[in-house]
């Protein structure tokens, strides 16, 4: 379900700028505003950014007892800025069936000019691996916090004692998950606020931080064979504020993360439901133009799956505010590019954006959170503007 407020901001836009084969609407331009019927290549959040806050975990509490519980600060992490709070660390959630080729992590000092500049890598074929931690939930059981991150096997899903590269065929199966972390440790727990509070004996590490960002993937998202009770068929490429997966990420309690209040959490290749496996989304999981978490704002086009063969695309976090994700055929994951060239592979049609329209709304809700009797709080924003659109290129 979508959040209604969503329905309200949103503007859809397709458009055909090349009619050819296997165009999916070979007569011209076309809209819906009930979802199309073909994916699209480019989908783009506009205006991200808002100033909000949330709270962090201050106290892990009987991590490994049935009556185990956490407390949320009382004190709370404000944030602001562009793209905020996306702009702070994130980790990079890989679920299956999926196999990992390529991953590259870039920064920039804007994403209009100059180059962008490739800090972490990972390439399965030449089993290379630089700045690239592989983390997964193979760690201690527990009701509150659910199961421990640990170092990833080779495999992706299974216990290793140490940072161990995915083999090159890595592929990972419906429900099964591995994370992307940087090569940089994080501090003692709760020593700053840029890793915060985490669970004791975790491999530790620092997310990607930054306005300004881009990450880039080469992967396969086969069919599954192997029929499971959750997640059968649903493959997904996210990112999480990296303090989350650092306390809790499957856990029974929400005041084990700050997940719940709003610190962040953008999903760009999801498989919804078990309805629409030949379907990937994009949703943003905080407060700006939603007060519903859970559903959060999920553009209205999607990414065709392609279960045959190898896909190609990422997510740019823009200097303007515009967080995009596409596929590319040719896309390629140098050690550095040009702006210029990030900028064609996601640059929308002039005529599409002179046709966008901006809606500029306040709104304000609460969104309480109760957890053991923790703490309830009351959130407000405010949002000026937020508007997605699609850019619907030749795909096939
Ligand atoms: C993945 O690796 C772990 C540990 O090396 C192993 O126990 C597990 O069976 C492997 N999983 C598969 C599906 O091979
Ligand atoms: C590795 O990634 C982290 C997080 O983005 C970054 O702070 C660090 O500078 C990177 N290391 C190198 C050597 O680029
Ligand atoms: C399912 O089987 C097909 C055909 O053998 C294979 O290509 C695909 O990789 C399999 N999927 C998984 C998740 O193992
Ligand atoms: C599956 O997810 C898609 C995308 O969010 C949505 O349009 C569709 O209604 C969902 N179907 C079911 C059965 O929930
Ligand atoms: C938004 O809120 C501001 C400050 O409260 C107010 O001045 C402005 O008129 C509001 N805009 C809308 C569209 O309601
Ligand atoms: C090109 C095209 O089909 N445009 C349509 C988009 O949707 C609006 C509202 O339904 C129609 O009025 C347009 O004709």
């Amino acid at each position: 379900m979508r959040s209604l407020l969503l329905t309200a901001l949103t503007t859809v836009l397709l458009t055909n700028l090349a009619a050819g084969e296997g165009s999916p609407d070979p007569t011209g331009n076309s809209n819906t505003s009930s979802g199309s019927t073909s994916g699209v290549d480019t989908i783009a959040f506009q205006n991200v950014g808002f100033t909000g806050y949330y709270y962090d975990v201050e106290k892990i509490l009987k991590p490994t007892s049935k009556d185990c519980s956490c407390t949320l600060s009382d004190s709370f992490t404000v944030f602001e800025g562009t793209n905020a709070p996306l702009n702070e660390e994130l980790s990079i959630h890989f679920r299956g069936p999926l196999s990992l080729k390529l991953f590259g992590a870039y920064t920039a000092d804007d994403s209009s000019t100059g180059t962008w500049d490739r800090i972490s890598y990972y390439n399965a074929e030449s089993q290379t691996s630089t700045n690239v931690t592989f983390l997964t939930h193979a760690g201690e059981a527990s009701t509150c916090l659910g199961s421990a991150l640990t170092y990833a096997s080779s495999n992706g899903t299974g216990y290793a004692d140490s940072s161990t590269i995915l083999e090159s065929n890595n592929l990972i199966n419906s429900n099964e998950e591995f994370i992307i972390f940087s090569d940089l440790e994080c501090p003692e727990s709760g020593a700053d606020n840029s890793c915060g509070v985490y669970r004791s004996g975790i491999p530790a590490y620092h997310g990607f931080s930054g306005t300004t960002k881009m990450f880039l993937f080469e992967f396969e998202m086969p069919e599954a064979n192997v029929t499971l009770e959750y997640y059968y068929d649903m493959p997904a490429i996210w990112f999480l504020n990296a303090k989350i997966p650092r306390t809790s990420q499957y856990g029974s309690d929400a005041s084990c993360s700050c997940w719940n209040s709003g610190c962040g959490e953008i999903d760009v290749f999801e498989v919804m439901n078990s309805s629409t496996t030949d379907q990937l989304y994009s949703t943003i999981h905080d407060y700006q133009g939603s007060g519903d978490i859970n559903n959060g704002m999920q553009a209205d086009g999607y990414f065709s799956r392609d279960t045959s063969s190898t896909m190609k695309g990422g997510v740019v976090f823009g200097t303007d505010g515009t967080i995009s994700i596409f596929m590319l055929d040719n896309l390629e994951i140098s050690d550095s590019l040009e702006a210029s060239s990030v900028t064609s592979w996601i640059s929308l049609d002039d005529e599409v954006v002179d046709a966008l329209s901006s809606v500029t709304m306040n709104t304000s809700s609460t969104a309480s959170k109760k957890s053991n009797g923790v703490i309830g709080f009351e959130q407000s924003w405010t949002t000026t503007l937020i508007s997605v659109m699609f850019l619907f290129l030749m795909y096939f």
